[in-house]
């Protein structure tokens, strides 16, 4: 119903503080060096908008230590002690925050967001921000046709969940939560975290598909069981084919509604992506992400693509497989092999 946007609104976040591992910081800017953004203006015909130089959020990045503290120990250290658990809770706040406005400003001009990450705790902005910007273009009417849903829908593609409260997560990482907050099944009032989000940056839970699930938390699984989250796990995969559960996925959500794609690396397979922070074995192979991109790309539903959790700094003998990998979703999510 949007036809294919010509427009790309891009957002390039450079920022690891959504886990513990540092150089996640550094995936869009080896996913841009591999020429993404070129390719995109120059053999998918797009007009780029947005950032043209990787966003580095070093005064909110986590001082480094132990084995890499040469590496940004001179980082001025933002103070940020736990709360609930959470670490660094006003980093991750303050940069969603300002992610969350910017994809806002590139999607309600009709542009797809594109944004590059980054941890994938960067997805409380990328989902908040394009859901605010099809309500309102939505309420303001002729913008967009009458019957579109003034609600988006993501499909989340994963090896986790990520649907972790602060009081469910183990780890206290915040890229284990973003669906959490970004749902409402979490919500702070602490000064500076998350006290931003309002209702129109909230994702309703019906609207809400994984595909890729392989490794859920205790507490995780009872939410998503709770709620009847729509989830296709590698076992449906198995079972169905990506072909069905793509129809399946398309099918539930309706053809009305406007889809995010927020795509975590870590789906695929360790084998075609290694250098991730938290890889987890009998993934996807690389055809089965590229062919879940291409059919949201087909559905002509697309308003927002995230790529995260690229960390170059993970494997020994480099980035490069997991880059070819990276910058092959990208260009299928955005119609690349449709004719
Ligand atoms: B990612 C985990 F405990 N569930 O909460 C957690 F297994 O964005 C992992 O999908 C979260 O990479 C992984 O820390 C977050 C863990
Ligand atoms: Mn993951
Ligand atoms: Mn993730
Ligand atoms: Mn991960």
């Amino acid at each position: 119903f949007l036809s294919r946007p010509s427009e790309l609104g891009i957002t390039l976040v450079g920022f690891s503080g959504g886990q513990c591992r540092p150089g996640t910081e550094s995936g869009p800017a080896v996913l841009t060096e591999a020429g993404l953004l070129t390719q995109l203006s120059e053999e998918l015909g797009y007009t780029l908008h947005g950032d043209e130089q990787v966003r580095n959020f070093d005064e909110y990045q986590p001082t480094v230590t132990g084995r890499d503290a040469t590496v940004s120990n001179s980082t001025p250290k933002f103070d940020d002690p736990d709360v609930r658990g959470m670490k660094n809770p006003r980093s991750v706040s303050a940069v969603t925050e300002q992610i969350s406005e910017l994809v806002y400003q590139q999607a309600r001009q009709g542009r797809l967001a594109l944004t590059l990450g980054g941890d994938h705790s960067i997805a409380i902005g990328t989902v908040s921000g394009v859901a605010r910007a099809v309500r309102e273009r939505c309420a303001a009417d002729g913008t967009l046709p009458e019957s579109t849903t003034p609600e988006i829908a993501v499909i989340w593609v994963d090896a986790h969940a990520d649907i972790n409260t602060p009081e469910t997560s183990d780890s206290g990482n915040i890229h284990g939560m973003p669906v959490s907050f970004l749902t409402g099944l979490a919500t702070s009032s602490e000064k500076g975290v998350f006290d931003w989000l309002r209702s129109e940056h909230i994702l309703n839970l019906n609207k809400l598909v994984y595909i890729g699930l392989r490794d859920v938390d205790v507490g995780e699984k009872k939410i998503l069981r709770d709620n009847k989250i729509k989830a296709f796990s590698m076992h449906d995969i198995d079972r169905y084919g990506i072909g069905k559960v793509m129809d399946m996925a398309l099918e539930y959500i309706g053809s009305e509604t406007p889809i995010h794609l927020s795509f975590d690396v870590d789906a695929l397979d360790p084998m075609w992506a290694p250098s991730t922070g938290t890889p987890v074995r009998g993934g996807l192979t690389l055809r089965e992400g590229d062919f879940i991109c291409e059919a949201v790309a087909e559905s002509g539903q697309c308003v927002g693509v995230d790529l995260v959790e690229v960390n170059p700094r993970l494997v020994e003998g480099g980035v490069s497989d997991t880059v070819r990998a990276g910058v092959s979703l990208v260009r299928c999510a955005l119609g690349d092999t449709l004719l």
